[in-house]
């Protein structure tokens, strides 16, 4: 193997390229070499992108100082979402950064939490890093106000959950607020203490500690599948390209969401925005369990599993991903009844799952709803009456309905010119044959009615041809 100084050099000191361009020696993209040991650049976008098309469903985690005071300070409810806590009470920076010194969950089970995204059936897992609040849950050497060096726990999360990772075979990324940074003077959204963000030396903020700390993510923690920035205000195309040349230096594998300010790899939906119709891209929704992102005691309006099984498969049959959050609480527990929920979803995935990992788009797109010719929604536009019986999606030579809605006469299947090899539930062992009757030129499936229990199950049609026609 060829050794380079420079890769000789990130071995030793794997902050080699941070030390440097902080320094501000040297550009930051002639300054890095890729990390050793890393996944190899992806000799096509397709390449790139193949583990996210297949995974479809990942775990978020938000996690960090906020999970404290849980939505309420000085026995005040802080009414939103639990992570914009000292943004909503303005509290200022000498304040909040004092909850890092009774940061000290206990409970925290790296391996538990890994454990617990795969048993949910979630194929990768994405943490804050740094929320807007500015506090690092890893130990950096940009900023000593991270969980290591700040608290009375002393250890790197990321650094626990990146091996729990590694050892399970989940993908493994990170959330990091590239523009707000609520602690750093310089950062945006901090008004409260240090005054209009169009005064601040933002660039300073950006070379001096959000450019390096990416810089430290990507060099400490193994193969970073996904880098999930957020809330790109003040990101300019040019500020949004350095993070990118960053990215592509160290780890060219990494995708890059949908929220840096440029383009990234792909597409990320509003805030739990589920599109109504099909996208031809690729794309994401990240979506809370309950209403928070960030643990709030008060918040307990959890979503069931069938409705988090439906919006997979809602989301799946258009095309994206669904990046689902949990906020576990100051001693490290993920709220119970999330776990519960997710583990259903799971069951309910090792049965069904053929329908979602790695499936295709719905051929068919009448199921979605229409939009109403008369009603408005809130903006003034027509609103979409959405239809939630079934929702279809597909691999080549097949086509599985995921029936939300249990037929009493059979289910009438949308018109398509294919003839039916084969109709049969998934998870039935035998793949008994489902009947097909044509009545009226309408193919009309006689799905049994299923347990009493049963909220969703799939119908698969094997069908002649890869691709339905109409
Ligand atoms: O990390 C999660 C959120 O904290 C973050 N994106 C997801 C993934 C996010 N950042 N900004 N927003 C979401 C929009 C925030 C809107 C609000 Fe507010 C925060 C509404 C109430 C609190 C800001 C402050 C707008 C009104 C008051």
């Amino acid at each position: 193997m060829k050794t380079t100084v420079r890769s000789w050099f990130c071995r030793i000191c794997p902050l080699f390229p941070a030390f440097i361009f902080m320094a501000g020696a040297v550009a930051p993209s002639a300054a890095m070499a890729q990390v050793a040991g890393m996944p190899p650049a992806p000799k096509s976008q397709d390449e790139k992108m193949a583990w996210f098309r297949e995974a479809k469903f990942g775990l978020f985690i938000h996690w960090g100082l906020y999970a404290i005071p849980a939505g309420e300070w000085k026995g005040q409810r802080s009414p939103g979402i639990g992570e914009w806590v000292m943004h909503r009470m303005k509290i200022p920076v000498r304040e909040y950064e004092q909850l890092a010194s009774q940061f000290n969950p206990f409970k925290f089970d790296a391996e538990e939490w890994v454990k617990m995204a795969e048993d949910a059936g979630m194929k990768y897992i994405v943490i804050t890093s740094k929320h807007h609040d500015g506090f690092a849950m890893y130990r950096s050497k940009v900023s000593p106000y991270n969980v290591f060096d700040a608290t009375p726990f002393k250890r790197d999360v990321l650094k626990e959950l990146a091996d729990a990772c590694a050892k399970r075979g989940m993908q493994f990324g990170f959330y990091y607020s590239q523009a707000q940074d609520w602690h750093d003077p310089n950062g945006a959204g901090n008004t409260w203490d240090f005054g209009p963000d169009e005064k601040k030396d933002f660039d300073n903020y950006l070379r001096a500690k959000a450019e390096p700390q990416v810089t430290e993510l990507l060099t400490g923690y193994g193969p970073i599948c996904l880098i999930w920035f957020d809330t790109p205000r003040m990101m300019t195309p040019e500020r949004g390209k350095r993070f990118v040349d960053i990215v592509h230096q160290l780890q060219p594998a990494t995708l890059i969401d949908g929220r840096l300010g440029i383009q990234g790899d792909y597409h990320s939906t509003g805030d739990n925005a589920i599109p109504n119709l099909t996208r031809n891209d690729d794309w994401e929704t990240p979506a809370t369990v309950n209403h928070t992102w960030g643990f709030r005691r008060d918040d307990e309006d959890w979503k069931s599993p069938t409705e988090i099984i439906f919006k997979l498969l809602d989301i799946v049959s258009k095309g994206g991903n669904y990046l689902l959050n949990v906020g576990p609480d100051a001693d490290g527990i993920i709220p119970q009844p999330s776990v519960d929920n997710l583990r259903t979803v799971g069951r309910w995935l090792k049965v069904y799952g053929e329908a979602v990992y790695g499936a295709g788009r719905s051929p068919f797109g009448e199921e979605f709803g229409e939009f109403s010719p008369t009603q408005k929604d809130r903006n003034g536009q027509p609103l979409f009456l959405v239809r939630n019986d079934w929702r279809c999606t597909t691999k080549p030579g097949k086509l599985y309905f995921t029936l939300f809605t249990i037929p009493r006469e059979g289910l009438d299947l949308p018109a398509f010119k294919n003839p039916i090899t084969k109709a049969y539930l998934l998870g039935d062992r035998e793949k008994k044959e489902i009947t097909i009757e044509t009545i009226n030129g309408v193919r009309v499936a006689r799905v049994p009615r299923p347990g009493p229990h049963a909220t969703s199950y799939v119908l698969c049609l094997e069908i002649k041809g890869d691709t339905v026609e109409r």
